[in-house]
């Protein structure tokens, strides 16, 4: 928890505790303020051990058995644990899924109807249609793009028991086998969400092995479906990223413009807002009210995904989507959906800024709605900036305090620009991990906690391996953070160990890449499963590990789950609410490393956890003989 709750043990970041104080003086509620309303909070529930699945609850487990054992209709701890982790896996694979299908969705109204998402990376959707055998000699985009549509619609649909045809196209043969064999291959990503509903309601499964395995199987159908299919899917509608340039942190909005934050997840919006943003007679209407320009920039995963294809500067992470706001130069936060706090309309209430939201699935009280419809996104995404630019002449200037503190970041780290970048195969990378020049690679993924201190954990962590002649690699909010902080620059090479150190410097490349949003997690999967089928052994024998340095979403717990179902030692900053069963946490930590070759590793301490994380790749090596 935050040590002594000033703004400089909120975030280690100058910007951000600037807008802290701003909004402290203003009488602002922000986030803080209500974690620490919250306090204390919950012990049953951090625990994991209390249960609301049915009315006869709620019910709760006593941890220190002075009280009771079972819930009223029987259930133990154990049980009530691996239906409360399930049902957050589920969650977290609903979010990240659904989003896959909306982009499969639009490229679908695109052939159907001429909804206006053209194919923009033809060379990226031939390699997809590869890869699931969809031939592509003489053929077509539109009748390839077709054939891959109806692929990835099937595995959100099929009845069969066979693996989904994604996971199946895109895992190696080795880890496919571990699935086949333990049981988890996912058949139907929507099938396996609806079934971690089905066994953890009342009355049905009871057993935290067959619980927990379920929930490692509906993961997989994330990370190596709905996950996936968004990423690829987005790839092939909006441009595969390359490496370059962008800008990160609060510092990115400009006082003599009209600022536009676009927050969410889901490009499928984004890109048109972008686009709009630059239409002339906007800028000019913009003008008009007096403002240079218009200055859309992202937030969160949205952000990222812009930053990574366009180089669009990016506001901030999670927890800096309110402190955009107290700036008080955001004519208007436009949202879609996920990791979008409640709170903003209250926040924009304070000032001028209008929160419009976008998405049938979410609906904001208070909030501006001007629901996205594809067939109709250009129109729809040119009114929505019009909203921003019409509202600039609203905006209080004595209200106005904008941080100066922004970073520039380098990204763009899809595997086909690293491939690009080391000249086609991942031969020089390899070589590199086998001569231990870098000796091995920690994919770290995303979230903020307002329970840890802001990006200290992302950074903590993140330097210390590369000190240590790791490769980072990473995603979501922990991305933002290492923008934010200068890592993503070359320069930063110097603070790494000498050998990774002369590995960036040879390729210009930072010691850490950001490989974009949180499904795009699903790049790091495409990754080490290349290396593995390069050195011919499974992901779990490769010296890598992951991690969640400051986990906060169900997405994030399922992320963690399928980067372990994919054979991955996976460190968790924060503790879960698993730890009210003994059976549970000794599975995820211990007994899933015998099962799938990965296993759960929690410690909140980024320096402690470093060292874990460099043991277990040191022991890796050994075991290659390398
Ligand atoms: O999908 S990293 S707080 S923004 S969940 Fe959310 Fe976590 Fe940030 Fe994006 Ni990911
Ligand atoms: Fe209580 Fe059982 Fe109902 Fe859960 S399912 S609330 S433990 S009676």
């Amino acid at each position: 928890m935050l040590k002594g709750w000033k703004p400089e043990d909120k975030s280690i970041d100058k910007a951000t505790q600037e807008m802290i104080r701003k909004a402290e003086k203003e009488g602002i509620e922000t986030i803080w303020d209500r974690l620490k309303a919250q306090l204390p909070q919950c012990g049953y529930g951090q625990l994991g051990v209390c249960c609301r699945i049915c009315m006869q609850g709620p019910c709760r487990i006593d941890p220190f058995g002075n009280g009771p054992q079972k819930g009223v209709c029987g259930a133990t701890a154990e049980t009530i644990v691996a239906r409360n982790l399930v049902r957050a896996i589920a969650a977290g694979a609903a979010g990240h899924s659904d989003h896959g299908r909306h982009v499969v969705l639009a490229l679908k109204e695109t052939l159907e109807h001429g909804a206006p998402y053209p194919i923009k990376d033809e060379k990226k959707l031939k390699d997809v249609a590869k890869k699931l055998g969809v031939p592509v000699e003489g053929r077509k985009a539109e009748e390839i793009a077709k054939d891959l549509v109806e692929i990835a619609l099937g595995d959100f649909s099929k009845q069969d028991e066979e693996i989904i045809k994604f996971a199946d196209a895109y895992a190696n043969e080795k880890r496919k086998e571990v699935w086949k064999k333990t049981g988890v291959a996912p058949r139907n990503i929507d099938r396996e969400i609806v079934e971690a509903m089905h066994r953890t309601t009342m009355g049905v499964d009871h057993d935290p092995l067959s619980l927990v395995a379920h929930g490692i199987k509906t993961s997989i159908a994330d990370g190596w479906g709905g996950s996936l299919i968004a990423t690829e899917f987005q790839d092939i509608l909006f441009g595969t990223p390359k490496i370059g340039k962008g800008e990160a942190n609060l510092g990115v909005l400009k006082e003599d413009y009209v600022n536009i934050v676009i927050h969410g997840h889901e490009p499928v919006l984004s890109e048109k807002i972008i686009e709009a943003a630059q239409d002339p007679e906007l800028i000019e209407l913009a003008k008009k009210y007096g403002a240079k320009g218009i200055n859309a920039v992202g937030m969160c995963c949205t952000g990222l995904e812009l930053l990574m294809r366009h180089g669009t500067p990016i506001a901030g992470n999670y927890l800096q989507q309110e402190l955009a706001i107290v700036t008080g130069a955001v004519e208007a936060m436009v949202v879609d959906v996920q990791c979008i706090m409640p709170s903003l309309v209250d926040v924009a209430r304070c000032f001028h800024t209008k929160i419009i939201d976008t998405s049938s699935l979410a609906t904001f009280p208070g909030a501006v709605h001007v629901k996205f419809d594809e067939m109709r996104a250009d129109e729809i995404a040119r009114e929505i900036v019009r909203i921003a630019v019409e509202n600039f002449p609203n905006r209080n200037k004595d209200k106005v305090q904008i941080p100066k503190g922004k970073s520039e970041a380098i990204g763009g780290f899809s595997v086909e620009a690293i491939l690009e970048a080391l000249g086609g195969t991942l031969k020089p990378l390899e070589e590199a991990i086998i001569s231990g020049k870098i000796r091995g690679v920690v994919g770290i993924v995303g979230c903020n906690n307002a329970k840890i201190r802001h990006n200290h954990n992302h950074i903590v962590l993140t330097d210390e391996l590369i000190k240590n002649d790791i490769l980072i690699i990473g995603t979501g909010c922990w991305a933002t953070a290492c923008a934010e902080h200068g890592i993503f620059l070359p320069e930063y090479a110097e603070k790494a160990g000498e050998g990774l150190k002369s590995v960036c410097k040879a390729l210009g490349i930072p010691p850490a890449l950001n490989m974009g949003s949180c499904v795009d997690c699903s790049r790091m999967l495409v990754l080490a499963d290349l290396m593995a089928r390069d050195l011919g052994v499974d992901i779990s024998d490769l010296p890598l590990a992951g991690s969640a340095p400051e986990a906060m979403t169900e997405k994030a717990v399922c992320i963690g789950t399928y980067f372990v179902a994919s054979g991955i030692l996976t460190h968790l900053g924060i503790v879960p609410p698993t730890v009210g069963s003994v059976e549970v946490t000794k599975l995820l930590t211990k007994d899933a490393m015998n099962i799938v070759g990965g296993a759960f590793y929690v410690e909140p301490d980024p320096i402690k956890a470093a060292k874990t994380l460099i043991d277990h790749i040191e022991s890796k090596r050994k075991a290659l003989g390398i």
